[in-house]
């Protein structure tokens, strides 16, 4: 698109009268142009003796498009007032003298341009004081059926200068009083926000003037001047001020990210389940060969487990009535800790809601902004809000690439930190090497952290997870593992030494705010744990299952392999993916088609998830149709 710059200058007895300027499409121009003139040659202050128009072209490239500051309005009554909300706006800059500013303020009345200050010597960078520093080569961007305005709208016009000021190299405030004697609103600026001040001035006074307020060393200087008066910049979301005009539409934003995820093929809808979880499910009127569910050990339809939760809530009731450190703490999840700390060999354990929050709850408690958190580029979203949340740094190394971690740990500074990683990862069913990673983490005086929420009931000759797949050669200090898999419910957990759960009871946020999650959830979760030892075949059985389904797979064209439940099958494309996700469903398979952001863009895939329960029958079947509607699509 071709742009152009006007601007516009008139003057009367070489006195400035009128300025103005606009950035317009081509075709727009020479109406704007003849809109800019008139406004030139009709200004109240009587007849021109001249006046000027400088048109010019403007590379695409060299527009710099920028967000209208946020808008606020102090309500002064009088100038005096006003100049203490300006004194207040300065100080909050860390201004030491607000009062000689305003003063340089009054001072710049009769300038063209504006004062250049120094905020902290208050030296005067302009180099040519009568003329000033101009903002200009900015407009707001217009909406396309916008009917043009002849008239000056000095709130829309300083908006636009505001912007772009805000952002200028070394600039960290900006005050404005009109010089116009009936305009009496001002405004103090940065990139925090444009405050209007309602009164800065008194009504009659030609007195006005701007001041930029510039910070840091004066080599810089050039660069500010030249991005204000000559990089291009178009300021979007500017809309008038009018009592009258309707307000935005507060919806938009919603309705346009949603479209935009819609043609992307990112638009998420949900399924709704008319069974139990199982390795069956009822849904959309239809039997359906589940292949997506996390319960991988099937607990959750287990006749022993649904008495146990049927009968916690016939003793306990539904609802736990608060948080575990006020009301909330029930016979049922003090037994459920002692069971979970024993089955990882850990002191102690301490419950969370769901995994998400044990994952965030216990990163955002142990590290502070001071801290570096070393985390696996694939680790679940739990893990890197947790880590966010937290403000520390984080270092992201590659995927379970242990010589990647070992150089970012060699070249990573820190007093203290945490290095974090899934156990299994969740989209791609593999394994951490924890045998290198806790040695890694000893070796740099890290705390380790393990997310066993696709481990725990899955790997180890028992199920117990990570540490007995490695056969206990490594520890980590923090595990973290789910009571919603293979254990069937819904929670999440952490264990390690007393030291560690004692410090979280008392600074994690999600488990000292939360409601304690109600007794039939431990009970449940409780029953699905004592089973998984006393019936370990059952992940003998998973193992098996999913040994047979990836051969067959494998048989059909599709090479896979699996030591956990997760079975990831490529399919690249989004929109694809959603396609043969939707095309297995109407042969009656549930199975996920996973898209970004939970992968990366362009590496979507179907995520089989199996069950101990699964029969070799529905397996075959699985695999065949999963291959046929690969090659069909
Ligand atoms: N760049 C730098 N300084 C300028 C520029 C420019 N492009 N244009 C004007 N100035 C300086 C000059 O010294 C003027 O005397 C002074 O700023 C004031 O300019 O939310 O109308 O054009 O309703 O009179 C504030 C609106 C309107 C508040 C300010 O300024 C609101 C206004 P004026
Ligand atoms: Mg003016």
């Amino acid at each position: 698109m071709i742009r152009y710059s006007l601007k516009m200058r008139s003057s009367a007895a070489s006195k400035h009268v009128s300025g103005s300027e606009k950035i317009v499409e081509a075709s727009d121009a020479p109406r704007s142009i003849a809109d800019l003139v008139e406004r030139g040659m009709t200004h109240p202050r009587g007849p021109v003796d001249f006046l000027s128009i400088k048109v010019e072209r403007l590379q695409d490239e060299e527009i710099r498009y920028l967000d209208a500051l946020p808008v606020s309005t102090i309500q002064t009554k009088t100038s005096r007032e006003g100049r203490d909300a300006m004194r207040t706006f300065l100080r909050n800059l860390g201004i030491a003298s607000p009062d000689k500013v305003l003063r340089e303020l009054d001072a710049a009345s009769g300038m063209r341009g504006a004062v250049l200050l120094d905020a902290d010597t208050l030296e005067h960078l302009e180099p040519d004081h009568a003329r000033g520093v101009r903002a200009t080569c900015m407009d707001r961007e217009r909406e396309c059926d916008e009917p043009p305005c002849k008239s000056k709208n000095h709130f829309v016009e300083a908006l636009v200068l505001a912007t772009k000021v805000a952002h200028a190299p070394h600039i960290i405030g900006e005050l404005c009083i009109s010089d116009d004697p009936d305009y009496v609103t001002g405004y103090a600026a940065s990139t925090a926000g444009y405050r209007r001040i309602t009164c800065v001035k008194e009504k009659g006074s030609e007195n006005g003037g701007r001041i930029f307020l510039y910070r840091g060393d004066h080599e810089g200087v050039p660069e500010t001047i030249d991005y204000l008066e000559r990089q291009a910049v178009i300021v979007r979301g500017v809309t008038p001020l009018n009592a009258d005009a309707p307000l935005p539409d507060k919806w938009k934003y919603l309705r346009e990210t949603l479209d935009a995820m819609r043609s992307q093929g990112l638009y998420r809808t949900l399924r709704r389940m008319d069974s139990a979880q199982s390795s069956e499910v009822l849904c959309d009127g239809r039997k359906r060969i589940m292949l997506a569910s996390n319960h991988y050990l099937d607990f959750s339809s287990d006749e022993r487990v649904r008495r146990a939760a049927v009968q916690a809530t016939e003793t306990f009731g539904a609802g736990s009535g608060g948080s575990r450190l006020t009301t909330g703490n029930g016979v049922w999840h003090e037994r459920l800790e002692k069971a979970l700390a024993d089955f990882k060999a850990s002191e102690s354990a301490l419950l969370f809601n769901t995994g998400y929050e044990a994952n965030l709850g216990a990163i955002s408690a142990l590290m502070d902004r001071s801290c570096v958190i070393f985390s696996d580029a694939l680790n679940h979203a739990s893990i890197i809000d947790g880590c966010r949340l937290s403000g520390a740094r984080i270092v992201v190394y590659r995927h379970n690439d242990m010589e990647d971690l070992a150089h970012a740990l060699r070249r990573t500074p820190f007093k203290r930190g945490l290095l974090v990683s899934d156990a299994v990862f969740s989209m791609g069913g593999d394994i951490l090497d924890l045998p290198s990673f806790v040695r890694l983490a000893e070796k740099y005086g890290l705390l380790s952290m393990v997310d066993e929420a696709h481990s725990t009931g899955v790997i180890g000759k028992h199920g117990h997870g990570i540490v007995e797949h490695f056969n206990g050669q490594a520890r980590p200090d923090i595990l973290m593992g789910t009571l919603s898999k293979s254990l069937g419910a819904e929670g999440g957990f952490i264990c390690g030494r007393e030291l560690l759960i004692n410090y979280l009871r008392n600074k994690s946020r999600p488990f000292i705010f939360s409601t304690s999650m109600p007794p039939a959830t431990a009970a449940s979760s409780l029953k699905a744990l004592e089973l998984l030892q006393t019936e370990p075949e059952r992940v003998r059985t998973l193992r098996d299952n999913v040994r047979f389904f990836c051969e067959r797979l494998t048989d059909a064209g599709l090479p896979t392999h699996s030591e956990t439940a997760i079975v990831p099958i490529a399919v690249g494309d989004e929109k694809r993916s959603l396609r043969v996700a939707d095309e297995l469903w109407r042969r009656g398979i549930v199975l996920s088609a996973i898209r970004y952001p939970t992968v990366r863009r362009g590496e979507a895939r179907l995520r089989a998830a199996l069950m101990s329960s699964h029969t070799k029958a529905q397996l075959a079947f699985a695999s065949k149709t999963i291959a046929d509607v690969l090659r069909e699509l």
